[in-house]
């Protein structure tokens, strides 16, 4: 198997004045270019005394820094940690100690806030601060020279990356992600979406989450291909950077599709010369893939994915991209509908769990044996959490969630997480957490709560309160007031109920 980090090297050596990486507003960085600052990077890491399956965590927004160190870390057999750069410090400190990570580098503007952060932490030698790292970035260690030859992480099994997804009943926890599960996935997805080293993506994506960082950004370096990155999504600028046909590729969760959608305005702007739009994170309203058709001449793909594994189906390049499925497995990958109680395997067309098996499956959580065995069937399936089925030609459908998960722009939230915050708040007696179906999000996160006797709380104060502890995008986005919880026998908050009956 020849390691993804290896087909990126060659890329490097056989085309170094290809383009690889260029913000819409920065200078251009070749492949030859790319190779010296990840090398330099890799030494200023081994400076520091990182050594293989250290934690480097990284927090700093959309910049070459962060991919320059995210390819260091991994090219050195450390553990690449993305933060989102938008967790408070509460969050922040637990991803922290959790990892036991080594070093943090992060933007010098949020030094302040870091700093107590990363003194009280055992395990923590170093944060090193980069100063306008969005600047700074073209420049970014390009005068290096020598070059020093590195050998890159052999073992398919090494981790490579850990990405933090949320618990239905704890703490997020580190999925880590080994060289020999990303070589698997990309490999999978560069055969199911024909990438071309002539592509051109435009990346508008985050790049702390598996869909900017692996689907996306791996996709095109492993391709030879050219990315052009907007260090944030504004849905006219990318509209007009699509219509100017520099590009092929574009990846995006259904919130950005429909605000390009709505960019348009009603207007028909031809987009086919883009050879791939896909869609995922999120299921992709019918009517979006349908406008989609009409305003742009683009039949989105959609494809099903999730921290743990990457990519597991997809509809195909070729041949029908059916409204409302997420299509079939990739190449190596292999999927089932089993029965939720039994976990026997059902036959086409009855509705069941999906679970997954293939190469690209993660490794385990960080630290967690017990948490890790849980996720897997007796016989070694992941268990996804997703509610499906599969269609008799193969195409799978998504139909709904078993595990306690709302979804906005793409994002996952845990209503527990949310619950655990709100208990902390003096005037919450009891409370719920839901998510609410809206057009532009997909879901909206809405917090139901019993207040305390004799206390007065207001929605606005509680979503401050939950804003100080948790993520924006987590946080209420609105607050509702209740006596009472419909709840089952057993005292169980009957969720479906209160969706019900709140989301109106
Ligand atoms: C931002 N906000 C969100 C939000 N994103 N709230 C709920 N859900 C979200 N996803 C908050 C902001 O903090 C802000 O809060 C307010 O909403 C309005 O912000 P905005 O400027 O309109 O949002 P914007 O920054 O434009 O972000 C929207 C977005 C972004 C859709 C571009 O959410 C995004 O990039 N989503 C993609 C997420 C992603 O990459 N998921 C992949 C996960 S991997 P305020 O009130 O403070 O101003 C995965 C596996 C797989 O799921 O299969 O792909």
């Amino acid at each position: 198997m020849t390691m993804f980090l290896n087909t990126i090297a060659d890329h490097c050596r056989n085309q170094p004045d290809k383009l690889a990486l260029q913000f819409i507003d920065g200078a251009p960085i070749t492949y030859g270019e790319l190779a010296k600052a990840v090398n330099r990077s890799a030494d200023y890491l081994l400076s520091l005394g990182i050594e293989p399956g250290d934690r480097v965590a990284v927090q700093l927004p959309k910049c070459l820094p962060f991919i320059y160190f995210h390819l260091a870390a991994m090219q050195i057999g450390a553990i690449f940690l993305p933060l989102n750069p938008a967790y408070p410090a509460a969050e922040l400190r637990y991803f922290l100690a959790d990892s036991g990570a080594r070093l943090l580098i992060a933007d010098a503007q949020d030094q302040a806030k870091l700093d107590p952060i990363t003194d009280a932490l055992p395990d923590h030698r170093k944060t090193t601060y980069l100063y306008k790292p969005g600047d700074s970035g073209a420049n970014w260690l390009l005068d290096y020279s020598p070059e020093r030859q590195y050998a890159l992480p052999s073992d398919p099994d090494q981790t490579a990356m850990m990405l933090y997804t949320s618990g239905t009943t704890s703490r997020p926890k580190g999925a880590q992600i080994s060289h020999g599960n990303l070589t698997a996935n990309i490999a999978a997805l560069h055969e199911a979406w024909g990438w071309r080293e002539d592509d051109a993506l435009l990346h508008a994506l985050p790049i702390f989450h598996v869909h900017g960082l692996v689907v996306a950004l791996h996709g095109a370096l492993h391709a030879g291909a050219t990315a052009v990155l907007c260090p944030a999504f504004v849905a006219e600028q990318a509209l007009e950077l699509l219509r100017s046909r520099r590009f092929t590729v574009f990846m995006g969760v259904p919130t950005m599709h429909r605000r390009l959608y709505q960019a348009a305005g009603g207007r028909r702007i031809d987009l086919s010369h883009m050879r791939l739009m896909t869609s995922g994170s999120d299921r992709l309203p019918d009517d979006l893939f349908f406008g989609y058709q009409e305003a742009f001449n683009i039949t989105l793909l959609e494809r099903y994915g999730m921290t743990e594994t990457g990519m597991n189906l997809s509809n195909p390049l070729r041949g029908e991209r059916r409204v409302g499925s997420v299509g079939m497995p990739l190449p190596g990958v292999s999927a089932r509908i089993v029965d939720p109680e039994t976990e026997a395997p059902l036959p086409a067309g009855e509705v069941g769990e999906v679970q997954i098996k293939g190469p690209h499956v993660f490794k385990g959580y960080w630290g967690q044996p017990e948490k890790t065995a849980a996720a897997f069937s007796a016989d070694g399936w992941l268990r996804t959490g997703d509610i499906g089925l599969r269609e008799a030609d193969g195409y799978f459908t998504l139909k709904g969630r078993a595990k306690d998960l709302i979804i906005t722009g793409g994002l996952n939230v845990y209503p527990p997480e949310v619950e655990l915050v709100l208990m902390e708040h003096p005037g919450v007696a009891a409370c719920a957490v839901i998510g609410c179906p809206d057009d532009e999000w997909g879901e909206q996160v809405v917090a139901v709560i019993i207040p305390r006797a004799g206390a007065t709380v207001d929605a606005e104060a509680i979503i401050a309160f939950c804003r100080q502890d948790l993520a924006a995008y987590k946080a209420p986005r609105r607050v509702l007031f209740a006596e009472e919880f419909p709840a089952n026998a057993l005292g169980k908050i009957q969720k479906a109920k209160l969706r019900e009956t709140c989301c109106g």
